[in-house]
C-alpha cells in the first residue's frame, strides 16, 4: 500500500511552512502517519545542497548549476525519504517540489521547461504528487512578510518580475492541471487560510484512507 503525497507550493512568504505543521497536526490527530519535509533540503545531504543554493555567492551561481542542484538535493531526498514514508504508508506533506522547479528555475530564470522534463523524468521516474496546494498571494504581500524576517536569501534578493513571473508559471501549472492542484487564498488571515484548509484535509483524509 502506497501512502499520499501531498505538496505545497507557492511564492515567498506565502505560508507553507506555517500551514505545513497545521496540516500534520490535524491528520496526526485523526491517527495518519505523516512525514513533514521540505525542498530543497529534507536530509541532511540535501540540507547542504540547500545550504549553496540559498546563500549568496560572490560568483554568480550558472543557471544549469542551480537547476541540477535542485535535482541532486531532490534524488537525495526521494532516495532516503520521501519514496520510503510512501512505502510504509505515510502521508508525506513536503513544502515544495518539483513544481518549485518550474516556477523558478522555468518561469523565473527562463529556464526552458522540456529540460527541466528530462530531469523530472531522470529523477522521479513516474513519481508524482497526488495533490499539491498551491498558496497564491500578491508577490508583493509575500515579499513583505519574507522581509520582516530579516536576511534576504538568495532568491529573496531577486527583483519583483523574477517573483511576478514565478507566480504566473505556478497558477500556469494549476491551471493546466486541476486534477491535482488546489488553490489557497494565501493573502487572507492565517485563522480564514487555515479554515479554508478544511476542505482540502477532508480531502486527504478520505483519499489517504482509500489508499
Ligand atoms: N526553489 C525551491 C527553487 O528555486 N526551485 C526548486 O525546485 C525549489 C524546491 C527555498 C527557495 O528555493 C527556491 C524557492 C525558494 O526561494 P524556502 O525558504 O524553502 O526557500 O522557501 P520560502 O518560500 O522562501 O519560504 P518562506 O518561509 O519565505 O515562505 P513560506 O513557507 O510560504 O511562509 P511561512 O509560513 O514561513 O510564512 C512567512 C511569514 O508570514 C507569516 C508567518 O508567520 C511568517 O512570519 N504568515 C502570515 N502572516 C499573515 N497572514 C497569513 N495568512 C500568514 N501566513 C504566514
Amino acid at each position: 500500500m502506497r501512502g499520499l503525497f501531498i505538496t505545497l507550493e507557492g511564492p515567498e512568504g506565502a505560508g507553507k511552512t506555517t500551514n505545513r505543521a497545521y496540516l500534520a497536526e490535524q491528520l496526526q490527530a485523526q491517527g495518519f502517519r505523516v512525514t513533514l519535509t521540505r525542498e530543497p533540503g529534507g536530509t541532511a545531504l540535501a540540507e547542504q545542497i540547500r545550504e549553496i543554493l540559498l546563500a549568496p555567492h560572490d560568483e554568480p551561481m550558472a543557471v544549469d548549476t542551480e537547476l541540477l542542484l535542485m535535482f541532486a538535493a531532490r534524488a537525495q531526498h526521494l532516495a532516503q525519504v520521501i519514496v520510503p514514508a510512501l512505502a510504509e504508508g505515510h502521508i508525506v506533506i513536503c513544502d515544495r517540489f518539483t513544481d518549485a522547479t518550474y516556477a523558478y528555475q522555468g518561469g523565473g530564470r527562463g529556464l526552458d521547461c522540456s529540460r527541466i522534463a528530462v530531469l523530472e523524468h531522470f529523477v522521479q521516474g513516474d513519481l508524482r504528487p497526488d495533490l499539491t496546494l498551491l498558496f497564491d498571494l500578491p508577490v508583493a504581500a509575500g515579499l513583505a512578510r519574507a522581509a520582516a524576517r530579516g536576511q534576504l536569501d538568495r532568491f529573496e534578493q531577486e527583483q519583483q518580475n523574477f517573483f511576478e513571473a514565478v507566480r504566473q508559471a505556478y497558477l500556469q501549472r494549476a491551471k493546466n492541471d486541476p486534477e491535482r492542484f488546489r488553490l489557497v487564498d494565501a493573502q487572507l488571515s492565517l485563522p480564514e487560510v487555515q479554515k479554508s484548509l478544511d476542505i482540502y484535509l477532508k480531502e486527504i483524509m478520505e483519499r489517504a484512507g482509500e489508499h
